[in-house]
C-alpha cells in the first residue's frame, strides 16, 4: 500500500543517485540493474515518487555535462516508469527533456531555474531555493533575513511557473543549500511560513551535515556523525517538517519515512 492517493498522509519521495560522488549513497547505484532494483523496493517501501538524481549537489561536488547525466539516468528512468511515478533531480533543460521523454512527469529543480521548460512538456515542477552554486554556497552564505528571502524567492518563482502554464508547482527551501546550521534550524523552525504561501512544499532534510552535527552533540563525539548513522535526525527533522504542513518529504530511508508519516497523520 502507498501514501500516494490520499491527501491527509503527507507524501515520501524516495531517493535514487545514479552517481558516483553523492554524500550518502554516492556509488552505490551507479549501475542501472542496481538502480532499477533499488527503485522498486523505494516503491514497495511506500515511495509516492522516485526521485533519479545523475549528478551530485552536495556541497563542492564537481559539475557533471550533460550527456553524461543522460547517460546515467535515461536508462534507469526508462525501466522505473513501470512501477511507479519518477521524478528527475536536474538543473539541465537537455535533461530534464531527456527524462520526461523516458518517462519521468515531475521536474525536480534545485536550480528553480526550468520553469518553461516544465510548462512547454506539460508536467510538474519543484522550485527548490538554492544561494549560489553546489560547489561554493557553504563557504559564505549570508542572508539578512532567511525565511523571509527564502519565502519571497519561492514565492515569485512559483507564480512565474502557475502564469506560464505549469499546474503541478511544488516548493522547497533547500536544506543545505547555501545555508549555514543556523539557517537550516530557522527555516525549519519558521516552516510554516513556507507553507502559508499556499503551494504543496516539498523538504529534504534526509541524512543531510546538519543533523550529522546535532547528532554529534548528542552522541557527546567531536566529529560530524557518518551520514548513514542519521536516520533518528532525518525522522525527527521530517516528522516536525510533516506536522508544520509539509506535503511531501525527500527521503532515503524510504520505510521509516513512510512509518512516520502515517503515525503523523494518525
Ligand atoms: N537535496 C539534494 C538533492 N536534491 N532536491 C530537493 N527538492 N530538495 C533537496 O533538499 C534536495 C534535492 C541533496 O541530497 P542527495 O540527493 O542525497 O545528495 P547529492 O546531491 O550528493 O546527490
Amino acid at each position: 500500500m502507498t501514501t500516494g492517493a490520499s491527501p491527509s498522509i503527507p507524501m515520501v519521495m524516495g531517493i535514487l543517485n545514479v552517481t558516483p560522488d553523492s554524500f550518502s549513497d554516492g556509488g552505490r547505484f551507479l549501475e542501472p540493474d542496481a538502480a532499477v532494483l533499488h527503485g522498486v523496493e523505494l516503491f514497495a517501501e511506500g515511495a509516492s515518487i522516485i526521485d533519479v538524481g545523475g549528478e551530485s549537489t552536495r556541497p563542492g561536488a564537481a559539475p557533471v555535462d550533460a550527456a553524461e547525466e543522460i547517460r546515467r539516468v535515461v536508462p534507469v528512468i526508462e525501466r522505473l516508469v513501470a512501477h511507479g511515478r519518477v521524478s528527475i533531480d536536474t538543473r539541465k533543460p537537455e535533461v530534464a527533456r531527456a527524462a520526461v521523454a523516458a518517462g519521468a512527469t515531475l521536474i525536480n529543480d534545485v536550480s528553480a531555474e526550468l520553469w518553461t521548460v516544465a510548462a512547454d512538456l506539460g508536467v510538474g515542477w519543484v522550485a527548490m531555493h538554492m544561494q549560489g552554486e553546489p560547489a561554493t554556497m557553504q563557504v559564505e552564505p549570508t542572508y539578512d533575513d532567511v525565511v523571509a528571502e527564502v519565502c519571497e524567492f519561492l514565492d515569485q518563482r512559483a507564480a512565474q511557473a502557475e502564469r506560464a502554464g505549469v499546474t503541478e508547482v511544488w516548493i522547497d527551501p533547500g536544506f543545505g543549500f547555501g545555508k549555514t546550521h543556523q539557517h537550516n534550524l530557522d527555516l525549519l523552525a519558521h516552516l510554516d511560513r513556507v507553507v502559508a504561501l499556499g503551494r504543496p512544499v516539498l523538504v529534504g532534510t534526509s541524512r543531510k551535515a546538519t543533523l550529522g552535527r546535532i547528532l554529534a552533540d548528542s552522541d557527546r563525539v567531536p566529529d560530524p556523525v557518518d551520514p548513514t548513522d542519521r536516520l533518528a535526525g532525518s525522522i525527527a527533522t521530517e516528522v516536525w517538517a510533516m506536522h508544520r504542513g509539509a506535503a511531501m518529504v525527500r527521503a532515503h530511508d524510504v520505510r521509516a519515512a513512510v512509518q512516520a508519516a502515517r503515525v503523523v497523520a494518525a
